[in-house]
């Protein structure tokens, strides 16, 4: 019988669970070479903590790895019931407040080693953490992509940490009663990137589709609903998301730096972002909050023809 030990969290109902004891080992390296050491030698890790019958597709897992430098507090590893995300905002958020609840940290600034690149994450005394992102950009502004059934649909694609489609909700409102009408159309827009050969640089797949109207509630700047690689939508409002967005609207030129934009998600929680310019690059800041919600063993039994996951 294997036993790994988890932290569950959620970070504006979108939820993080975080291994801290009986993972893969994956020895030494980068971040990066640890991630592909994980995707290729031990995936059934991921499937069996994320994948049902014990996590579903919007479950994110976070590996907790020791840190690739020396300055940094932890490495980490997300993943999800399809594999791999270079970096993920609420799941940032989720492990910063587990390794408060772990006593690891307390209020202050930490860094995080991710496959893309160290994260520098507040904890602020009143329990909010804010994420210094990744240098995050747009990189094509107005794509047309022809969504069958759909027609054309246009869009931005901008990096956050994760490739975005980030096109304008025209089709549907963006309310809680829509979400599955809501799946089929960014799920077609996926699919449709794919099939017309639009990526982000260098060929990255576009991964995630981001949609985006003006929220009706005051003090809020926009709402969104992002579609994610397993095809489930997020309940936070997606913190490379709205990276990604925030740096459509520097290039824009609507958001000055230092400016607060505050996103909120399709079932209403919020991020708080602002940037400051690097370069020809923008470097997000998200502020949001998570909750600790569960502490358990997951136990994978050699006679359970579901213990590694299914699919
Ligand atoms: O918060 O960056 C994010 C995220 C990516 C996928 C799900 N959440």
């Amino acid at each position: 019988m294997r036993r790994i030990r988890v932290i569950d969290s959620h970070t504006g109902g979108e939820p993080t669970r975080v291994v801290t004891d009986g993972g893969p080992e994956l020895g030494a390296g980068d971040l990066a070479s640890l991630r592909e050491r994980f995707r290729t030698k031990f995936d059934a890790f991921r499937k069996a903590i994320v994948c049902e019958p014990r996590g579903s597709d919007v479950m994110v897992g976070a590996l907790l790895c020791p840190p690739s430098s020396p300055a940094s507090v932890a490495g980490i590893i997300f993943f999800n019931n399809v594999g791999y995300l270079g970096m993920c905002g609420h799941g940032t958020i989720g492990v910063v407040k587990t390794l408060e609840y772990l006593g690891r940290i307390g209020p202050g600034v930490h860094s995080l080693d991710t496959p893309v690149g160290p994260v520098k994450a507040t904890l602020h005394p009143d329990g909010r953490v804010s994420i210094a992102n990744v240098p995050s950009y747009r990189y094509a502004h107005d794509v047309a992509v022809n969504v069958p059934g759909h027609g054309e649909v246009r869009g931005d694609i901008a990096w956050g940490g994760n490739w975005f489609f980030l096109s304008r909700a025209t089709q549907l409102p963006l309310e809680s009663k829509h979400i599955p009408a809501l799946l089929t159309y960014t799920s077609a827009i996926k699919q449709a990137l794919v099939d017309q050969g639009i990526t982000g640089e260098g060929g990255a797949e576009i991964d995630h589709v981001e949609l985006y109207s003006k929220s009706p509630n005051p003090g809020v700047n926009a709402r969104n609903f992002v579609l994610c690689p397993g095809l489930a939508y997020d309940r936070s409002p997606c913190g490379t998301g709205t990276s990604a967005k925030v740096a459509c609207l520097a290039a824009d030129q609507v958001l000055a730096e230092g400016e607060t934009w505050v996103q909120e998600s399709i079932i209403g929680s919020r991020f708080e972002a602002r940037y400051v310019r690097e370069g020809d690059r923008i470097r997000p800041t998200i502020t949001g909050t998570a909750s600790v919600n569960a502490e358990a063993t997951l136990l994978v039994d050699s006679t359970d023809p579901f213990a590694w996951g299914i699919g």
